[in-house]
């Protein structure tokens, strides 16, 4: 008899997404034209091959760039309703691709399928919200000090615009800069991570279709493929006004200086340490799903994972006990097969850090508490599942102060009022995401106050991962301070202009200043 394969219909996905046996990387629009060394993109689910990707060497990297200042060119002129509407496309050819963009998201970089369809999600959410705002780039008027003079602003595009995104969100990251900065103007040159280069290829695939479709230039979506020395190429290139970086502290701080360096613009989205506080006012209920989806939520692999709980100390056994029954129910395995709760983490590099901050928390004085264990047999041949881990810890511990990218949550005890447990929280470096559980107002406005969380995002009774993207994104401190996706993040991707116009026959000057010839 032969057996039956569950592939859960990968094979099919990547055909779709025209990613099936390819052996390319770098493009300009649908035009390949890689000449790198290989890079072989195996999958953390099940170890196998996924497929061969080609870097970009530093004439591909020229070419890429010739073709999309020059697209610049033309893209610019489009007025922005009109640019909105081939984002609008791109967003329904999303809608169209949503399920087979979510498996290979699952696949090739381990997290749930449901979280996989949720990223695609925010890809789509994010072109609706461009769409809009492809009607609403508005500069403000302002009143002249001088009489029969008009002053206002208005923005313009900025150029190209280079994109560098985490495995994480393999797809959304690069969704959220590319429809904003498409419907202001510009055009963008995208280094996805070299862990997850079969997305980045699935989109650009995606992308270059509409552009396509419509008799616009290839050079508004380029693609480039490689490791830091790919990503230099851009953060050194006086040609790109902009870079929008995402990753760990340790690359932002690079980007950041080498693009100071030539006075570009950067946008950085880093590391996080994110806390949930958990007041004696807290519901025990929405508490323990916040902190569980939080901290295993893509294996922990978000920037927004919940890596601290901050326990008062008189809810801090039956917080500890609700958190650890559900632990005990999570099913780790297959992220395609939607019974199980956790993937695995990206590679065996993660499942060592993972190991290594257990070990850490333990040499500090802590206690492992739950998980530890790198699962394996069948099903679990990737060498990639382990155990979401729960340590009992103290806030000063270094391993706690540290983002460690893998299922780590760290339960913190506090004592007195709400804004102890805030002084825990926010004395760590970094500064994304927080948030309260509590039903006393006093406790949540306390948190919300200019004394209270010191993070870019600061929630009440819900987790601290799972942002909607009509919100500004990112962080304070070391999370970089860049804002993406919605409010005015917008901002960023354009060029401001203040505008002065004289009606009279007169040239009276500002300040009142005389100056008769
Ligand atoms: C990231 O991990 O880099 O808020 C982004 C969230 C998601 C985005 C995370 N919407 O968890």
């Amino acid at each position: 008899m032969q057996a039956v394969a569950t592939d859960f219909g990968i094979e099919k996905a990547l055909k779709e997404l025209g990613v099936k046996d390819i052996n390319e990387g770098t493009s300009t629009g649908s035009k390949n034209f890689s000449n790198g060394e290989v890079i072989e993109s195996y999958s953390p689910v099940d170890g196998k091959l996924i497929g061969k990707v080609k870097t970009t060497t530093k004439e591909d990297y020229d070419k890429v760039l010739d073709a999309a200042t020059s697209a610049f060119q033309t893209w610019r002129t489009m007025p922005a309703p009109q640019r909105g509407e081939i984002v609008r496309q791109f967003g329904d050819k999303l809608r169209e691709k949503k399920e087979a963009l979510g498996k290979l998201v699952s696949y090739e970089m381990g997290k749930s399928y449901q979280e996989g369809l949720g990223e695609v999600q925010e890809m789509i959410d994010i072109c609706d919200f461009a769409v809009g705002l492809s009607r609403q780039l508005h500069g403000l008027t302002m009143h002249s000090e001088r009489p029969g003079h008009r002053m206002y602003e208005q923005y313009h595009p900025l150029g190209v615009v280079g994109i560098i995104s985490a495995f994480n969100f393999p797809v959304a990251v690069w969704a959220w800069n590319t429809a904003l900065a498409w419907v202001c103007g510009d055009v963008c040159i995208w280094k996805p991570s070299e862990k997850t280069p079969m997305c980045g290829i699935a989109c650009q695939n995606i992308a270059a279709e509409v552009f396509k479709a419509n008799d616009l230039p290839e050079g508004i979506s380029n693609l480039i493929i490689g490791d830091h020395r790919v990503g230099e190429m851009m953060t050194k290139d006086t040609r790109i006004p902009l870079i929008s970086a995402t990753g760990s502290t340790r690359m932002g701080k690079i980007v950041a200086q080498e693009v100071a360096g030539r006075l570009g613009k950067s946008l950085l989205e880093l590391g996080g340490n994110n806390a949930i506080i958990v007041t004696p006012d807290a519901d025990i209920k929405m508490t323990v799903i916040g902190a569980v989806f939080g901290a295993v939520g893509t294996a922990g692999q978000r920037c927004t994972s919940t890596r601290r709980l901050i326990i008062h100390e008189s809810m801090y056994d039956k917080v500890k006990d609700a958190v650890v029954a559900a632990y005990n129910q999570l099913k780790i395995g297959n992220p395609l097969d939607e019974n199980n709760h956790v993937g695995p983490v990206i590679d065996k590099d993660a499942v060592k850090m993972y190991q290594d901050a257990l070990e850490r928390v333990v040499d500090e004085g802590g206690k492992v508490i739950v998980g530890g264990e790198v699962l394996s047999g069948e099903g679990f041949e990737s060498g990639c599942y382990v155990r979401p881990a729960i340590a009992e810890a103290q806030p000063d511990y270094k391993i706690v102060q540290h983002e460690t990218f893998a299922p780590v949550l760290y339960l913190l005890k506090y004592s007195g009022d709400v804004h102890n447990a805030l002084e825990i929280q926010n004395g760590v470096k970094q500064g994304l995401s927080s948030a309260i559980m509590t039903n006393n107002l006093r406790e949540a406005e306390a948190f919300l106050s200019v004394q209270g969380s010191d993070c870019g995002i600061a929630n009440v009774n819900i987790g601290t991962s799972g942002a909607e993207i009509g919100g500004a994104f990112g962080g304070e401190k070391e999370t970089g301070g860049g804002r993406e996706s919605g409010s005015d993040a917008w901002k960023v991707y354009m060029r401001r202009q203040t505008n002065t116009i004289n009606y009279t026959a007169d040239l009276p000057l500002a300040q009142g200043i005389k100056f008769d010839l």
